[in-house]
């Protein structure tokens, strides 16, 4: 089930996806994967159907299921044939649990013709419920045995996995310090506002995007991340070496360029990770190669500029987050983090590869789709106090959110209430210009209605403008407005 999604997802065509997701958000993988099982549970309810009259016709259709998910498994991994097995199983299962059933089946439907005078009326008369009617009760039985071996394989095949820790987290491997640590974060990082996003996000609410259904899981002692194409000196580096480097520590606010204006798939917090310019430098980048085409285990590819990976800033291939190792969902056991530029052009998760190259002659996964090929981040503000539409005291009322510039920082950060004048709003101290930052205002309000406006200047001097611009193809722009209301 889950290769035929990743098949849909990776397949689909760029307007479908992209109206999946400005439909559904990121319950687009619970949607897909219940729609899968409801397709599956039809075709599976025409084809018994269909078997009653001519049996065979329920084993074809049971033979091309099986065969478009064996195909779907043996596209995307072609180098574990041994994944189709589970297929190859459920296919012959299906086939017993068909056969079971039509046979069940065909004595109930025989029955029903025999016994019809004498049975059937017989059970009627003793006001006997109809499923006691010879044949009946057998075909609802075998019927109720059938799914519940079919519910109890699932189960086990879903849960087995787990329990034998196939996934990473008794393996984790203990981070080393880092060479170059950080001061802890100043105070005035944090404003104390209550209902302010945290300077810090906590790894259990940063936000998750990605196009992998199930979490790819890595052990780290087989993890390997190759590092070739247009370089004089390949090279391929496992986990214990990477770990023997110099990490460093960067904290870098990483945001997806689906964020709509005011949205929340943005995060911030303390990467640990070897530098990847060191990396590259080692493997000898060729000039030319202007981008850095980076692979996941499950196959999805990022492309980035070159040039701004090697500019100095904190690019890392990054193993630890919050302080932990990275959680699975974030990457486990190692992904890539550049300040200043959307995650799918620079944060790859579960990284094994990375390929030297040119624009010119690759596209990665969402280029590929219609979306950006450079895309840096866009500088943005957001109003998280009031909430939306809340409510407060009218009077005295205190404005707060965060705003965010990366790798050029954030000078400033205006609102203005109803359309009002303009005015500055206060910055909380961040520890670079590759974060967010916190900002409060402080206005009086009389009672009603009123709209908040926020938006922020980078370093640069430039101001967000306000032109509102969807996400795609290199991220939203606008002004964030929120209403609330004084009592
Ligand atoms: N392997 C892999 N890495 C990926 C993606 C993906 O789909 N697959 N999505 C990217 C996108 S679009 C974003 S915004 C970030 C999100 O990282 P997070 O889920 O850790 O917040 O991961 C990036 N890395
Ligand atoms: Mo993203």
């Amino acid at each position: 089930m889950v290769s035929v999604g990743d098949a849909l997802v990776d397949n689909s065509p760029p307007a479908l996806m992209r109206l999946a997701i400005s439909i559904l958000g990121t319950a687009d993988k619970p949607v897909l994967l219940t729609g899968i099982v409801v397709v599956l549970a039809v075709s599976g309810a025409v084809l018994g159907i269909a078997a009653l009259r001519r049996p065979v016709l329920g084993h074809l259709g049971l033979a091309i299921l099986a065969a478009a998910g064996a195909a779907a498994v043996l596209l995307r991994r072609a180098d574990d044939p041994g994944a189709v097995v589970p297929v190859l199983v459920g296919a012959v299962s299906g086939a017993l649990g068909l056969a079971l059933l039509l046979r069940s089946a065909h004595r109930y439907l025989r029955s029903g013709e025999e016994g019809n005078t004498t049975a059937r009326a017989a059970a009627r008369r003793e006001a006997l419920p109809i499923a006691r009617a010879p044949g009946r009760r057998g075909f609802v039985l075998t019927a109720t045995g059938v799914l519940g071996a079919s519910a109890a394989a699932g189960a086990v095949g879903h849960w087995v996995p787990r329990l034998l820790g196939g996934g990473p987290a008794g393996s984790a491997p203990t981070l080393p310090e880092p060479a170059v640590a950080l001061p802890p974060l100043p105070a005035a990082t944090e404003l104390g506002v209550p209902g302010l996003t945290p300077f810090t996000t906590p790894n259990s609410d940063f936000y998750r995007i990605d196009t992998a259904l199930t979490v790819p899981r890595t052990d780290p002692s087989r993890w390997t991340l190759r590092i070739h194409g247009m370089v004089d000196r390949p090279f391929e580096i496992t986990m214990d070496e990477l770990l023997t480097l110099p990490l460093e520590e960067a904290d870098i606010t990483l945001s997806c360029v689906s964020n709509q204006v005011g949205g929340d798939l943005v995060g911030n917090t303390r990467w640990l990770g070897a530098p990847l310019a060191a990396l590259l430098r080692r493997a000898g980048v060729h000039s030319g190669a202007d981008q850095i085409l980076s692979t996941s285990s499950d196959g999805w590819t990022c492309g980035t500029p070159t040039e701004v990976v090697m500019d100095g800033r904190d690019a890392l291939v990054a193993v630890g987050m919050g302080g932990e190792p990275l959680p699975v969902e974030h990457g486990f056991p190692a992904r890539m983090i550049v300040p200043g530029l959307y995650g799918f052009v620079s944060a790859t998760k579960w990284i094994t590869d990375i390929r030297l190259t040119r624009f010119a002659d690759e596209r990665a996964y969402w280029a590929r789709r219609g979306w950006g090929v450079r895309a840096p981040i866009r500088t943005m503000s957001r109003v998280d106090v009031p909430s939306p539409l809340g409510r407060v005291a009218s009077g005295d009322v205190v404005l707060a959110g965060v705003a965010w510039a990366q790798h050029r920082g954030v000078a400033a950060v205006e609102v203005r209430v109803d359309g009002g004048a303009w005015w500055e709003a206060e910055l909380a101290r961040v520890p670079g210009i590759d974060t967010w930052v916190q900002w409060v205002a402080e206005t009086s309000v009389a009672p009603g209605r009123h709209d908040v406006q926020v938006r922020a200047t980078d370093a640069s001097g430039a101001t967000q403008p306000s032109a509102r611009a969807e996400p795609i193809p290199d991220g939203a722009t606008g002004w964030h407005r929120i209403g609330f209301v004084a009592d």
